[in-house]
């Protein structure tokens, strides 16, 4: 299962106190101050990387602290800094604090400051003055900076398949793409998102296969929208319609409500309408949908999965699309 939500507590290091030290001299019962000053707590710091699929390390483990400063010690040395902490998550991440989007990670390895180490305190050798040369007092570290968070992972893939279910969502996947989803003949097949990767043209492509979508999804029928999030970020939408089905034109309908009701941005990307299984009726019967859709100045791509007729053509329009 893709673990696509986690809400974490993420605290940075203290600083290290000052140090109240004096040197020892021969004769001298006490000497000049010589404390020295905390080290600063160790920085927390959130990385994109392709390498990593999902959140399920950060559901495991839902309180992360990075290493404290150590205090200063005598003979004016520092106390250690605390180590940094870098916590991976997979590209596409979205970072939020109450609700508030802070940091969109859409660039492989880049890499954000999230919770800031607190500043390690001066040590006494730095209070010392004509008039009190032995200070007995330094400076506490600061705490580092404390956040509760909330992670979301939101898919960046050029292209979204939506359809209702059997539309034939996945067995296009498998025909155009390194992915080898699951197919079945009965509805929500699919029940978490696919990705796949198709190569043509120097190019690589990543297409998004999710759970088929139903009248009343965005009510919570079926498996609902939920998983629409997952192509809101995507360039095209590739909407499959099976041409066997009582009516394609109707069905079109359904899932652009759908879409609608989830959100207009998403309604508002561009669209490729695909119509699926021609191999299934007759070409009379394919020709009649097909105007059908041109009446609404909605040009539709003619496919089958299973004879693989159109699908050259269909990537090439994929290509042409996103370019
Ligand atoms: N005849 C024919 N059958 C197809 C074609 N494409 C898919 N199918 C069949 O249609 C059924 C549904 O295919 P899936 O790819 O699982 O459909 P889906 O849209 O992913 O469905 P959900 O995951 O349930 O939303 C399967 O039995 C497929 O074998 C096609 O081009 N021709
Ligand atoms: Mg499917």
């Amino acid at each position: 299962m893709i673990i696509d939500e986690a809400k974490i507590t993420i605290k940075a290091g203290d600083g290290g106190d000052g140090g109240i030290f004096f040197r020892h001299e021969k004769y001298v019962p006490k000497g000049g101050p010589d404390g020295g000053d905390g080290g600063n707590g160790g920085n927390v710091f959130i990385k994109a990387s392709r390498h990593i699929d999902d959140l399920t390390e950060y559901v495991r483990k839902r309180k992360i602290f990075a290493e404290d400063g150590q205090n200063g010690m005598k003979q004016k040395m520092f106390g250690k800094k605390g180590q940094d902490l870098i916590l991976n998550v997979p590209l596409g991440t979205q970072v939020y604090e109450n609700n508030q989007l802070l940091f969109d990670l859409t660039e492989d390895e880049k890499k954000i400051l999230i919770a800031k180490g607190g500043s390690g305190g001066w040590g006494n050798c730095h209070f010392a003055t004509s008039i009190k040369q032995a200070p007995e007092w330094a400076k506490e570290g600061l705490p580092g900076e404390k956040k509760k968070i909330r992670l979301e992972l939101k898919m960046i893939a050029d292209v979204g398949l939506v359809g209702l279910p059997n539309a034939g969502k996945s067995t296009l996947l498998s025909v155009i793409s390194n992915a080898r989803p699951k197919v079945a003949d009965y509805p929500f097949t699919t029940i978490e998102p696919n990705l796949g990767v198709v190569r043509a043209e120097n190019r690589s492509i990543i297409v998004a296969d999710i759970p088929g979508l139903i009248e009343g999804a965005s009510d919570g029928k079926g498996l609902g929208t939920k998983f629409l999030k997952h192509i809101e970020r995507t360039r095209t939408i590739l909407h499959l319609v099976d041409v066997s089905g009582l009516d394609p034109w109707r069905d079109y309908h359904t899932v652009r409500d759908e879409l609608k009701k989830f959100s207009e941005k998403l309604a508002k990307k561009p669209e490729l309408v695909v119509l699926s299984k021609i191999e299934l009726i007759p070409d009379k019967e394919i020709k009649k949908i097909v105007n059908k859709f041109k009446k609404h100045k909605i040009n539709t791509i003619l496919i089958s999965a299973a004879t693989h007729s159109g699908i050259d053509a269909l990537i090439y329009d994929i290509i042409k699309h996103i370019s």
